[in-house]
């Protein structure tokens, strides 16, 4: 009998305690719903900081359009220019794939097609032509056949103006190179205030090389250009303003993030390599939507989700990267990217499926290592297993990487416990395992500051329970002037 009523009572206390682990779950869930939420949103804060007289807006938009080209619709030429050999030549890539990634560039912009493409083998990028002569003539014969063509796009990450000015003459069209694309792509994802501000300050340097380009080869009048360069500095220097006035606010908010304590795991890698689509596998994220575009993500966000053991973690959405295109078109991007890189680990996300993988992965390593610390553990991520067969699985993937597939859910719940495995050393976190009286200010302290692993009724005293608990440095001294674990 009475050891019937001590099981009743160990029950009794055990529901208890369930009860008031959920309820501070869910309530800890709220609280910290909102400030995910303050976090996304931040680049969206209105603010004092950007403004631009009519004049001004207008002498910009006759440049930009210029320069950079219309957004009109275009029925496109693509002319994808390849070095036969030579320094210049890439060794990590070929000509089709460099092709693939250009109909994909023009595949992302809305109402734009592709009317014809092209290899063009060359010797170098830096004749006026491009190609000599005869093949220019060539070139043109063909596009002059090709029906409906209103524009060439020369996929190489930054033409030259004369260039421009030439191939604009030979063909009678305007003409797009990597970059002005890429701009262009930009300015249609941009939603937040801070990816505008952000694809505006990108624009300038190559609007500035251009005018640069023109000024050196005496085409135009020079007298205009000095009007466009003052427009284009005010711009330039207004727009870095109202960007460091967004930045000083994000570093508080990331203080913030600091002193709360919770983990953090960036998601980096290629362009439309699953980034979105894996956070959203890892946090069952609803609101997130993956797109077969380039660049569809430009805006950082942070998004929370749940170890196996219950702790929770914030996981950072990521702009993209792409090969071939002017390290000053990612410059702006690079402040938001850098306080992501900052998480307590980074995932480098790859698609295992894609032909160019190797030359994607490279680029990627090659990007990201100057901006984190050597000690900094980076989890590799083979996305999209689903469409691959084993002998290309087996090829590419590499013994510390982790295939999953982010749309069928393979390989999630690995690559968490992965995640889990590295966090408590990567983020300082302190684990320990202690002996606490239900119902004390101890208990309900440890509820609110630490992450609840496991709990186990004390054999000896039922009114005691073991747990094991991860805390934050800063919960853990709080805790440790109050109490005595
Ligand atoms: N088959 C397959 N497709 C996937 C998988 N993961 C993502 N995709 C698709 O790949 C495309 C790009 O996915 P995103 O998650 O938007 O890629 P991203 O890396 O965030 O892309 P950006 O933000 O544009 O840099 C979408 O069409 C996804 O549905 C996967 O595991 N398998
Ligand atoms: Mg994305």
């Amino acid at each position: 009998m009475q050891c019937l009523k001590r099981l009743f009572h160990i029950a009794q206390i055990k529901s208890k305690l369930y009860n008031s682990i959920n309820l501070i779950h869910r309530k800890r869930q709220y609280i910290e719903l909102n400030f995910v939420y303050r976090l996304k949103h931040v680049s969206n804060m209105e603010f004092e900081g950007y403004e631009e007289s009519e004049e001004e807006k207008e002498i910009y938009k006759q440049i930009s359009d210029i320069y950079l080209g219309t957004m009109d619709n275009h029925s496109v030429f693509i002319l994808q220019p390849y070095i036969k050999w030579g320094v210049e030549k890439k060794k990590n890539t070929t000509r089709e794939l460099q092709l693939a990634e250009a109909i994909a560039l023009i595949d992302t912009l809305p109402n734009w097609s592709i009317a014809g493409k092209k290899l063009v083998p060359l010797l170098s990028l830096q004749k006026k032509q491009l190609v000599g002569s005869g093949a220019l003539e060539t070139l043109k014969q063909e596009i002059k056949n090709c029906p409906n063509v209103t524009a060439i796009f020369v996929s190489t990450n930054l033409l030259k103006f004369i260039q421009v000015a030439e191939l604009q003459k030979a063909f009678g069209l305007p003409i797009y190179d990597r970059y002005s694309i890429v701009i262009h792509i930009f300015r249609e994802h941009a939603k937040t205030r801070e990816a505008k501000l952000q694809v505006a300050l990108a624009e300038i340097p190559y609007i500035r090389k251009k005018m640069v380009d023109l000024h050196t080869c005496h085409v135009g009048r020079i007298y205009m250009d000095e009007k466009k360069k003052k427009t284009l500095e005010a711009r330039e220097k207004k727009l870095k303003h109202a960007l460091k006035k967004l930045k000083d606010h994000r570093q508080m908010i990331k203080r913030q993030r600091e002193a709360y304590g919770f983990p953090s795991i960036a998601v980096v890698g290629y362009t439309n390599a699953g980034k979105t689509s894996l956070i959203k596998a890892l946090t069952g994220d609803a609101s997130l939507e993956p797109k077969n575009k380039l660049f569809a993500t430009l805006d950082t966000t942070v998004h929370q989700g749940y170890l196996p053991n219950m702790l929770k973690v914030l996981y950072i959405d990521t702009i993209g990267f792409i090969q071939d295109v002017p390290e000053t078109l990612i410059e702006p991007f690079k402040v938001t990217l850098e306080d992501a890189i900052h998480a307590d680990i980074v995932v480098h996300v790859y698609d295992i499926s894609h032909p160019d993988i190797t030359a994607q992965i490279e680029h990627i390593e090659k990007t990201i290592k100057p901006m984190i610390g050597d000690d900094k553990i980076v989890i590799n991520v083979a996305n999209k297993c689903d469409v691959v067969d084993k002998e290309s699985l087996k090829k590419h993937l590499s013994e510390d990487t982790f295939p999953v597939s982010a749309v069928k859910l393979t390989g999630i719940d690995l690559l968490r416990a992965k995640i889990e495995e590295n966090i408590v050393k990567a983020a300082n976190l302190i684990t320990k395992r202690v002996r606490v009286q239900l119902g004390t200010q101890v208990e309900a302290l440890l509820h609110k500051e630490a992450t609840i692993t496991n709990v186990e009724s004390d054999s000896k005293d039922p009114q005691y329970v073991i747990m094991d608990i991860i805390l934050t440095e800063s919960s853990y001294y709080k805790l440790k002037r109050i109490t005595n674990i």
